[in-house]
């Protein structure tokens, strides 16, 4: 038995010493540190109701100035990661099964913090399973992968974005005295001077809740007041 232990022992010595070149040759291809402000994201929606017991997803992206994805519930519900990677991709996966089988509108996201703009997008699945245990094809939806705060679309998070953010939060939540519950599938029209322009709600979510509140435009102005912020899914 104790020689047993002692084998073990010595065979994980062993692999950590190997694995030592490994840890240190990722500097070569680092994933995205503590710095990294840049936060993009992808919701899963669903536009009716399926009865859903089950979604299964998975999101490949490039691990290089990445990290790898994390997946957040939007609505209730419990998930079983099962993340992995493959040479210079990260692989967020897992299973995510919503509290309510009836649900209606935002299920989960998944997010990374990149240390550039800008990213490698190789694949991103979804099965869906009913309660019924049939796999139901188109049944839950991902949006398009976008960076948080970006709401013009340039690829920067600045004070252009908080005006479109402030109006269009302002227009829905009279005057940010109410939460607005948006859907995933709608189109909101913000005017900022005299200029309207079609948004997507989710991209208004700043704080990946569901609502457009106050809260939103909050944590958007602490991102721009400081410099170490980042937003965290
Ligand atoms: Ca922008
Ligand atoms: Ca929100």
């Amino acid at each position: 038995m104790k020689n047993t232990i002692k084998k073990i022992a010595a065979s994980i010595s062993a692999a950590v010493l190997c694995a030592l070149p490994v840890v240190n040759s990722l500097t070569a291809n680092a994933y995205a540190g503590p710095d990294a402000r840049y936060t993009f994201r992808k919701n899963y929606a669903c536009s009716s109701n399926y009865h859903i017991k089950d979604v299964v997803f998975s999101w490949s992206i490039n691990s290089n100035g990445t990290s790898a994805p994390q997946a957040n519930a939007i609505a209730s519900g419990t998930f079983i990661n099962g993340n992995s990677g493959a040479q210079n991709r990260h692989i967020g996966a897992g299973t995510y099964s919503p509290k309510n089988n009836n649900i209606v509108g935002g299920l989960f996201s998944q997010s990374f913090y990149s240390t550039t703009p800008n990213f490698t997008e190789y694949s991103n699945t979804i099965y869906t399973y009913n309660t019924s245990g049939n796999l139901v094809s188109g049944a839950v939806s991902a949006s398009p992968t976008f960076l948080v705060g970006d709401l013009n679309l340039d690829k920067a998070i600045n004070e252009d974005d908080f005006q479109i953010l402030y109006s269009g939060i302002r227009s829905k939540t009279n005057n940010f005295t109410t939460s607005y519950k948006f859907s995933y599938f709608g189109i909101m029209n913000v005017v900022v001077g005299n200029v309207g322009h079609n948004y997507s709600p989710y991209a208004f979510d700043i704080n990946d809740d569901g609502y457009l509140s106050q809260a939103d435009v909050n944590m958007f102005l602490q991102y721009l007041s400081n410099p170490t912020y980042r937003f965290a899914k």
